[in-house]
């Protein structure tokens, strides 16, 4: 759950960056003429400038040129920009309170969302480093009651990866139920990779299904089965499924795996006070049990700007979920989900980023594994009856 200090902080981030970033572009103009500013870059044969930098600046409209192009000419070309010939000093030390000159808020900001990108690097270097090691990807079911956000989680997830929102996965209109079949997004799809070679080949795959409904369960244990035994291939009409199950009727011929072998459960819930996730956990336990098989299960607590729950009942439902899934706290993660207005806003929530990034690469332990149990053929039961004291086998 953001706290409303962290709330402040973002928001106070994104204020300072846009009035810097007007606040700089206003200097520029005042100071330098959009050709003399091009003569020196170019004089200078674009020292610290990318090929879009250079487009941007020739273009001659300061309004474009973004916070970090700004930071790259003042840093940089500041003794051409500035009549006096200063320039910007760009220090990797934080300044002192009472340092109150643009150049010192401007080392404060770049400082400060340096620290937090090199934070946001190594969560993803932990992710790559343990997926590599698998030389797999392993496939992540998302699982949970119908609209507690699992496509947006998805979407969240992917989006810190790629640093990019889109909607891989369709989320739900308000109240409507959206996901009917089984989207299976795989790091080849969600990264564009087109080479083997690529390390990044080995992040997870995601498996996204329709959602369950707590008064109705029997017909998603069945495709639970199906899906975690990769029975089911990516864009199985799940509603029809669900249909035909209802009316009773056994699939025909299903032996063959077509889709990937589930490897860890992600279950989601939208923690609320009139909601209880007991019912749904119980079943999903019932169906690895009947099925023999262990999978690491991980847990998200969904829409947690929702959330009317006091934090003691936060910790006892946590609780809850640790003793009926038999797993430690830190498999449990809170989130908010990014939506698309969050990503046209600007707004971008860096703390959140890494620890979903953490999370994920907690799940990707190698060591982390599924585990399909044998169980032993038996004879049919049989019944004995006692005839003057000694037991007979009765058939
Ligand atoms: N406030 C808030 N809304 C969210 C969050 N995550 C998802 N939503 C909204 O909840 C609704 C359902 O989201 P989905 O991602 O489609 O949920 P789902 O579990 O995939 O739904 P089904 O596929 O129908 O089972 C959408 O309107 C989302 O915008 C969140 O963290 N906070
Ligand atoms: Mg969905």
């Amino acid at each position: 759950m953001i706290t409303r200090n962290q709330e402040r902080r973002f928001r106070i981030d994104i204020a300072i960056r846009d009035v810097m970033t007007k606040t700089f572009q206003h200097f520029l103009a005042k100071h330098i003429l959009p050709a003399d500013l091009i003569n020196e870059i170019e004089r200078r044969r674009h020292k610290h400038l990318s090929e879009e930098d250079k487009k941007t600046i020739q273009s001659g409209n300061f309004d474009k040129f973004d916070v970090t192009l700004l930071n790259k000419l003042f840093v940089n070309y500041g003794d051409i920009i500035f009549e006096n010939g200063l320039r910007i000093v760009c220090s990797k030390e934080m300044p002192y309170p009472n340092h109150v000159t643009v150049s010192d808020d401007f080392n404060r900001l770049r400082i400060y969302r340096n620290k937090r990108k090199k934070r946001i690097l190594t969560s993803i270097n932990n992710l790559t480093e343990n997926t590599k090691q698998m030389r797999k990807s392993k496939a992540l079911l998302i699982v949970g009651e119908y609209g507690v956000g699992k496509s947006s989680f998805v979407n969240t997830v992917l989006t810190a990866i790629t640093g990019i929102y889109h909607e891989h996965c369709q989320v739900a209109q308000a109240s409507s139920s959206k996901t009917n079949y089984l989207d299976v997004k795989c790091p080849a799809e969600y990264l564009k990779i087109t080479t083997d070679e690529d390390e990044k080949l080995w992040y997870p795959t995601f498996v996204d299904m329709v959602g369950m409904d707590k008064a109705n369960f029997a017909p998603f244990d069945i495709i639970l089965e199906y899906i975690l035994d990769g029975k089911l291939k990516p864009f199985t009409d799940l509603t029809d499924f669900c249909n035909n199950i209802k009316k009773g009727r056994k699939m025909v011929q299903m032996e063959k795996r077509e889709g990937p072998i589930v490897d860890a459960i992600v279950f989601l819930l939208a923690p609320k006070s009139e909601q209880n996730p007991t019912v749904l956990m119980e079943n999903i336990n019932i169906v690895l049990k009947r099925s023999a098989k262990e999978i690491p299960i991980f847990v998200v607590m969904t829409k947690m700007d929702e959330c009317d729950l006091a934090e003691e009942a936060i910790r006892d439902l946590k609780r809850k979920i640790c003793s009926s899934f038999v797993i430690n706290m830190d498999r449990i993660l809170e989130c908010v989900n990014y939506k698309r207005s969050d990503s046209q806003s600007g707004w971008w929530d860096n703390d959140a980023v890494e620890k979903v990034l953490n999370f994920l690469t907690s799940i990707c332990d190698p060591h982390l594994q599924r585990r399909d149990l044998i169980r032993m053929e038996f004879e049919k039961e049989t019944s004995f009856i006692h005839v003057d004291g000694e037991k007979v086998t009765y058939f």
